[in-house]
């Protein structure tokens, strides 16, 4: 008999105290979204940056809440050394009252992740540069994005928002004429792909962490689809760039090359990964498309299917 001990998500650190640092990439996406969490299930959290003090002062300003989240914040100008010297995590530590081996140091730079690990204490890497996971190794472990992360697993309280496999985002929209692609979209995985140029949204996907996100798609003239799509350079063919590719959840009599193409992003599904074959690849995308297609007939997603974008 199975035991319920292998069926429990294991817990691979026991922590109390969380350290972030609000520099690069790494709080654009869900920052607001874990301090919230962690604030409100009163886990202490310590923002320690290179940053001068002012300056990281006059950042917390500009969000509603972040100050008042902080139990400490601490500078580069308030220890001896910046990162990658573990100085600013062990005065965190010092401040925040605790043990540096309860504190968990998320960070998306490697001399914040080489500090953490020298003040003896648990890191989670979030790299900042795309592709470049393999130069975090010394982290406990490496995530692609808040998205990813699960507190449960270092025995913090889970997220509450995911649902029905899906975590809800703040929807937003991109759109253009569809375009070639790799031309092994149908060909290869018998999943057609309705590529989008990402020459004028260099900056918004910058934004965004790859991975499989779904949402509604407009085809011009034609109608409204549920759509789930990857974002990324698609590991498992490790392209140049990074591409967003729509499989729209509907069957088509003809190709719409050239058509105006309007997405409404409502949702994130998983990161992308590697498959060790190409039929574990698809058969991931199809279970990927019946979560997009179930999760999408819920009121809080099915009502951007009206989305002013679509008018
Ligand atoms: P490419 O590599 O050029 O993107 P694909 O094999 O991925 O080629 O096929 C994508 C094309 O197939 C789209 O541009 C579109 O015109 C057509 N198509 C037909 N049905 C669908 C669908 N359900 N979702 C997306 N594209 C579709
Ligand atoms: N490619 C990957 O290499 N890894 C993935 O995890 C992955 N997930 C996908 C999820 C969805 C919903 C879709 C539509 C595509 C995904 N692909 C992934 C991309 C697939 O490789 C791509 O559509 C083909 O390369 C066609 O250009
Ligand atoms: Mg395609």
């Amino acid at each position: 008999m199975i035991s319920k001990m292998s069926i429990a998500s294991p817990v691979k650190k026991l922590v109390s105290s969380v350290i972030l640092d609000l520099d690069g990439t790494l709080l654009n996406t869900g920052a607001n979204r874990l301090i919230n969490h962690l604030h409100g299930h009163g886990i202490p959290i310590a923002l320690a940056s290179n940053s001068p003090r002012p300056f990281i002062e006059k950042k917390l300003s500009y969000h509603q809440g972040w100050k008042d989240s902080f139990s400490v914040v601490i500078g580069g100008d308030e220890v001896k050394a910046g990162k990658p010297s573990p100085d600013l995590f062990l005065e965190a530590a010092k401040r925040l009252n605790v043990q540096p081996s309860s504190c968990l140091v998320i960070e998306d730079s490697i001399p914040g992740v080489t500090a953490g690990k020298a003040a003896g204490m648990k890191v989670i890497a979030v790299p900042s540069l795309p592709k470049q996971s393999h130069l975090y190794t010394m982290a406990d472990e490496v995530i692609n994005s808040l998205f990813d992360l699960r507190p449960e697993q270092w025995s913090l309280p889970p997220f509450e928002d995911w649902i029905d496999g899906t975590l809800p985002i703040e929807p937003w929209n991109i759109g253009g004429p569809v375009i070639k692609g790799f031309g092994r979209g149908s060909k290869v995985l018998g999943i057609p792909t309705a590529n989008l140029s990402t020459d004028s949204y260099s900056s918004l996907l910058s934004e965004y962490p790859s991975g499989v996100y779904f949402g509604w798609a407009g085809v011009s003239k034609r109608g409204i689809y549920k759509m789930v799509m990857s974002i990324g350079w698609n590991p498992y063919f490790n392209n140049p760039e990074k591409t967003i590719e729509p499989w729209l959840l509907h069957e088509f009599e003809d190709d719409f090359y050239g058509e105006e193409l309007r997405l409404v992003v409502v949702g994130y599904i998983r990161p992308e990964a590697n498959f060790p074959s190409l039929e574990s690849l698809i058969a991931k995308i199809h279970e990927d498309g019946r979560i997009a297609e179930s999760a999408l007939d819920l009121p809080g997603y099915s009502k951007y299917k009206d989305d002013p974008y679509f008018k």
